[in-house]
């Protein structure tokens, strides 16, 4: 198979945009997220960065997290980055994190899901 390269941009189901940098020798990326939804009414969507780290191979494991700008929130994503006859393809899995108000609260405050991103040329 064709290699993987992480850096550069994507785009998942959702619309949601993502850039990646180039990873430095040890695996370690920076990046900038443009997330397509929000289910919080009266919020600004804000581009919110991303840090992350992937293991080098010919088709990638990696994980990274997004600092939400414009809310109490973390997501992190963990994935593999395959390449097939339609090109790259970042298949993962996140797990989002809101502030909880307290603990008695905190059960309802984790949401999971899926994402494939393609890149954009
Ligand atoms: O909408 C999220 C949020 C967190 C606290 C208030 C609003 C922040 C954006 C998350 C975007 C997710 C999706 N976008 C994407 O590309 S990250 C995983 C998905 N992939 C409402 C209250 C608590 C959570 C949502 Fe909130």
């Amino acid at each position: 198979a064709e290699k993987c390269d992480l850096k550069g941009k994507w785009k998942n189901e959702l619309g949601s945009n993502m850039t990646i940098s180039e990873t430095d020798k040890n695996g370690y990326f920076l990046g900038s997220y443009l997330t397509a939804v929000t289910t919080h009414t009266n919020v600004e969507i804000k581009k919110s960065p991303i840090s992350g780290v992937m293991v080098h191979s010919s088709q990638p494991i990696f994980a990274f997290h997004v600092k939400w700008t414009f809310s109490d929130s973390i997501t992190t994503f963990t994935g593999q980055c395959f390449v097939d006859s339609s090109g790259e393809r970042l298949e993962t899995m996140w797990l989002l994190k809101a502030t909880a108000r307290s603990s008695d609260d905190n059960w309802a405050s984790t949401r999971v899901g899926s994402n494939v991103f393609r890149r954009l040329i």
